[in-house]
């Protein structure tokens, strides 16, 4: 595939935080070591990492306006919280700006913030990347979590969700549908 990193980098530093670019980085080499672990393409699962929350930065508003302007379609949790829309708007950049055509980076990309039942080997690389790259702020469970990621994937997967979910309950957030959908389906898994 090709891909230039260096180019990808400077726009990415241009539209992300501080913050956000050293996450993202942080994502790029966690998804490095997870598709070595799980033996998965490792060049592949770096693309997808560094590129995942291209479209984070953007305000809400600028979130739905774009959705809208690109198609995208806009469920009623991303009404309430459209910042769950940069999945699917880093979908759209990382084909349009950064020259992804791999469908199976792109669905990464739009899964991560949720998940899906039958995640692919990439969708819960980087949804667990996410979650435990070195630069995250450290939670209670965290240390297990790591342990997990690179023991037991799919038990990493429904820990991830189910911390996630109780995040949002304490919060009273709206709970998108795929985000319940993919716990109830990797619950039942177990
Ligand atoms: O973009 P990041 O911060 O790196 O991570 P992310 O894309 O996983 O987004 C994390 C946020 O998304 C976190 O605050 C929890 C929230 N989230 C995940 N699932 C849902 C959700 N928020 C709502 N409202 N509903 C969900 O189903
Ligand atoms: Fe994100
Ligand atoms: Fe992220």
């Amino acid at each position: 595939m090709q891909f230039d990193r260096d180019e990808a980098v400077k726009k990415l530093k241009k539209k992300l935080s501080d913050k956000r670019f050293v996450h993202s980085i942080g994502v790029e080499y966690t998804a490095a070591c997870l598709a070595m672990t799980y033996g998965y393409d490792v060049e592949k699962a770096r693309i997808a990492g560094l590129l995942h929350d291209n479209a984070k930065c953007f305000t809400e508003e600028e979130k739905l306006k774009k959705a809208k302007k690109f198609g995208i379609s806009i469920n009623s949790s991303e009404y309430a919280n459209p910042d769950l829309l940069h999945g699917k708007l880093g979908a759209y950049y990382a084909k349009e700006k950064f020259g992804i055509k791999d469908q199976e980076i792109l669905d990464s990309i739009i899964y991560h913030t949720t998940g899906r039942p039958k995640m692919t080997l990439l969708d819960k690389i980087i949804y667990v990347a996410d979650y435990i790259e070195p630069n995250r702020k450290m939670l209670d469970e965290l240390p297990a979590i790591r342990k997990e990621a690179f023991t037991d994937l799919d038990k990493c997967v429904l820990h991830i969700l189910r911390n996630t979910l109780e995040y949002l309950w304490t919060r009273d957030y709206a709970i998108d549908e795929l985000t319940q959908e993919t716990y109830d389906y990797y619950s039942k898994a177990e």
